[in-house]
């Protein structure tokens, strides 16, 4: 396998994923802005992209997040084919894709280009940066008395959460003392060895 990753960006999930099964596998770095290049490797253009083993290229983080974990099912970091625990890893998987990722964080990215005027872009992004804060009030919620977002076990959905709550220093959305289950589990998250080889791969750690 392998998986093109640009640092700290979406991809990183799938990076300590595959460092969580500890199958070998491949990394090539690329540049979210260089859409040739991208392109060139699956018409979307964007990461994270897995070169399987049959030699095809899988995208959307959620799928290659669910393939990985089934290359070594014995990892859990998925359930088990056909338990209802396995749906409820997908609805985490969803929530992260949809609601935290591309609902809550992407627009915080992009509101330089999409909001010119300064006072509207000030007020865009309160109401993005105060929709995502009642995500986390959820996910805060659901992390009481829990290890990891599933339980016990450390998912990919984890690894998925994880790499987007890394973002929100970086887009000035302040989590500072406000969600004490989610500072907890992300200082767990952090401390995995997968976590941290993922990190200095990408150069995110020194
Ligand atoms: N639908 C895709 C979106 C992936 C995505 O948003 N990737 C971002 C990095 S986190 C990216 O490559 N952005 C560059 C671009 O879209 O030009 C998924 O869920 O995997």
């Amino acid at each position: 396998m392998k998986l093109y990753f640009s640092p700290g960006a979406c991809s990183l999930a799938s990076h300590i994923a595959l460092n969580e099964i500890g199958t070998a596998f491949e990394t090539e770095k690329v540049s979210t802005k260089d859409k040739v290049a991208m392109k060139a490797i699956h018409a979307k253009g964007y990461v994270p992209m897995l070169k399987m083993e049959n030699g095809e290229v899988l995208t959307e983080g959620v799928a290659i997040l669910q393939y990985i974990a089934d290359q070594k099912v014995e990892s859990n970091l998925m359930p088990k084919f056909g338990t209802v625990e396995r749906y409820r890893a997908q609805e985490w998987l969803n929530y992260i894709s949809t609601e935290v990722h591309k609902g809550g964080y992407a627009p915080l990215w992009g509101a330089e280009s999409m909001v010119t005027d300064a006072t509207a872009r000030t007020a865009f992004t309160t109401v993005v940066k105060e929709n995502l804060a009642k995500k986390f009030d959820y996910i805060e919620s659901q992390l009481t008395g829990r290890d990891y977002l599933m339980g016990k076990n450390f998912t990919v959905c984890d690894a998925y959460l994880f790499t987007c709550f890394s973002w929100s220093s970086m887009i000035g959305f302040d989590t500072a003392g406000k969600w004490p289950n989610i500072a907890a589990w992300n200082t767990r998250v952090y401390a995995r060895p997968a976590v941290q080889t993922a990190m200095k791969t990408e150069g995110l750690l020194k």
